[in-house]
């Protein structure tokens, strides 16, 4: 018994340097380029349950009672709070080895501040062009506070990959980019992340990126954000409330560290907003939209006062 418990705690120690070692060299190439590409993440049965539960919300544009995905844009159909759907999102967005190289690229005190997903529809267009992630308040601020997203395709990738210009990040406040700004990069320094469902990266968001073009066949891919809750965002992220504290689903979190629990942003209030209302986009369509559906919600209460009559009437 008690020689079993020693291998098993040996083996368990092995098992932590060989991650400490895989996390150490992946964090030295994110430091280096800007992005690393990570082994799988997730088992292929984790990975269907994932694909399964992001394709149903997929299915319809969110409306009244059914849930589905968001669209403010031509191109994307967006899935808001992920780690609402299926184990997989929650494990992945703390899966040790993720943990260990943000610990040393974002410090102590990052805490994943958004986790969503998006299909991308085929079109020549490039209409999500080079880019730096602007998120925080760059008035007064010098310095460059990092930020990391963690990205996961649900589908294999063959065109409109992920392309990032290596070594281009913490170099300057990130800013939408013209592509004659970067016309003279050579293509050796363009990462372009083609591969298979489930395959991972990480980036730092201050350097720049895209989503590549053409996108010749649909792309699904979830995108997870980490960075200090404390810095001062930027005003139209907190117009559009968009790093609210994360939705969660009670289901999912069984098995929490404490260092989970702060990375998920648990008692976190500084970026709730009290009774937040956004903004409406398009006040016209959807007022006329409720007032059709009410409506209909009337016809059909009517048809049935009528049927119950008629049925009373013939019963005498
Ligand atoms: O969808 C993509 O490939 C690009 C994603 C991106 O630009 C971003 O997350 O900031």
């Amino acid at each position: 018994m008690r020689m079993t418990s020693i291998v098993i705690d040996h083996k368990r120690r092995l098992d932590e340097e060989a991650l400490g070692q895989t996390a150490a060299r992946l964090f030295d190439e994110l430091d280096k380029e800007g992005i690393v590409v990570l082994p799988a993440l997730v088992s292929n049965e984790t990975l269907a349950n994932m694909q399964r539960a992001f394709d149903t919300k997929l299915r319809r544009v969110r409306w009244n009672n059914l849930d589905g995905y968001q669209r403010t844009e031509l191109y994307r159909h967006m899935v808001e709070d992920v780690l609402l759907l299926d184990q997989g999102f929650v494990d992945v967005a703390l899966h040790p080895l993720v943990k260990l190289i943000l610990d040393r690229y974002l410090g102590p005190h990052y805490e994943l501040t958004e986790a969503k997903g998006w299909k991308s529809l085929p079109t020549k267009r490039d209409f999500h062009g080079w880019h730096g992630d602007a998120w925080y308040d760059q008035n007064g601020r010098r310095d460059i506070p990092r930020e990391v997203k963690l990205a996961l395709y649900l589908t294999d990738v063959r065109s409109g990959a992920f392309n990032y210009i290596r070594g281009s990040h913490r170099q300057q406040a990130p800013r939408y980019v013209q592509n004659s700004e970067v016309a003279d990069v050579p293509k050796s320094q363009i990462a372009e992340i083609v591969g298979k469902a489930g395959s991972a990266f990480l980036f730092d968001t201050s350097g720049i990126h895209r989503q590549g073009v053409p996108m010749l066949e649909p792309r699904r891919a979830i995108f997870y954000n980490y960075h200090d809750p404390s810095v001062r965002l930027q005003k139209e992220d907190i117009d559009y409330y968009r790093y609210h504290p994360l939705i969660l689903n009670a289901a999912f979190l069984g098995s929490l560290t404490s260092e989970d629990t702060r990375i998920l942003g648990f008692g976190n209030k500084q970026n709730f907003l009290p009774a937040f209302d956004r903004q409406r986009r398009t006040p016209v369509f959807q007022s006329f939209a409720d007032q059709t559906f009410n409506f209909q919600l009337h016809f059909s209460n009517l048809r049935e006062r009528i049927a119950a009559r008629l049925r009373r009437i013939l019963s005498r």
